[in-house]
């Protein structure tokens, strides 16, 4: 795949099928995001995610949670990982482990993560279960910044999408997951061109101070 010498170094954590870590590597090859790939981390054995990196040739690490007495032990060894490829940018994607303040602290400024609602509504899991359990109209998906609030870093992006009569948690979570594919491969970007600050809990792209829900994306009405 096409590589640039200025390219942002990203290691990507996953947990599972890593499609969100395969629109991250579609806009690489496509030389479409000026960064590369150094590792892909899973704290889940055998899933597809893991794959996917492989048959591109990504180096990929299993480190699994259960093998670490707590939560302490388990972060240093992923922090020692991931500083091993001496990333720029760390990107969660999928991946399901609450992080340590410690491990959060290491990387402030430089760690995002997707998350499957319009934040601050629905933080946590089992999201798109809560937004058809309490009848929403709208739901959608945000890139943010982690920090040690869990969910709850400042906002780079969301889009919403529409909750359409008969929508289960499957029709919702597609409907959701093409809007991922989109806007987490924007946020990287704009994150690799130095076009993003933090300002206190909220975000600037290119020194214009966004909303507190980032950029808006409304895929009902694009
Ligand atoms: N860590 C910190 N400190 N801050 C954040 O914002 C984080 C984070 C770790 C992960 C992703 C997050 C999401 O997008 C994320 C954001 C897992 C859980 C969870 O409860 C919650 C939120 C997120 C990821 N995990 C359980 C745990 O005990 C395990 C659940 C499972 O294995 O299925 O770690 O939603
Ligand atoms: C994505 O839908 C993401 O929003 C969600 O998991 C899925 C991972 O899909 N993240 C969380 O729920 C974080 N707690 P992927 O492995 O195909 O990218």
């Amino acid at each position: 795949m096409p590589t640039l010498d200025n390219a942002c170094r990203v290691v990507v954590l996953i947990s599972g099928s890593g499609s969100n870590l395969q629109a991250l590597i579609d806009g690489q090859i496509a030389g479409e995001l000026p960064i590369r790939i150094e590792a892909v981390i899973s704290n889940q054995p055998d899933v597809y995610g893991i794959e996917r990196a492989q048959k591109h040739n990504i180096p990929t690490h299993v480190l699994a949670h259960k093998d670490y007495p707590d939560r302490a032990s388990f972060d240093d060894a992923l922090a020692s990982a991931i500083d091993s490829y001496q990333p720029t940018l760390v990107v969660l994607a999928g991946f399901m482990r609450i992080l340590t303040p410690e491990f959060v602290r290491h990387y402030t400024g430089r760690m995002l993560n997707i998350h499957p609602s319009l934040l601050p509504k629905y933080q946590g899991l089992h999201t798109h279960q809560r937004a058809l359990d309490n009848k929403d109209e709208a739901h959608g998906v945000s890139v943010h910044f982690v920090t040690e609030e869990l969910d709850g870093g400042p906002i780079i992006i969301q889009a919403i999408v529409p909750i359409l009569e008969g929508d289960t948690v499957d029709t919702l979570s597609r409907r959701v997951q093409a809007q991922e594919h989109i806007i987490y491969p924007m946020a990287v970007d704009w994150f690799a061109k130095e076009r993003l600050t933090i300002k206190e809990d909220s975000v600037s792209l290119d020194n214009e101070l966004l909303p507190k829900t980032g950029h808006q994306i409304d895929s009902r009405t694009t």
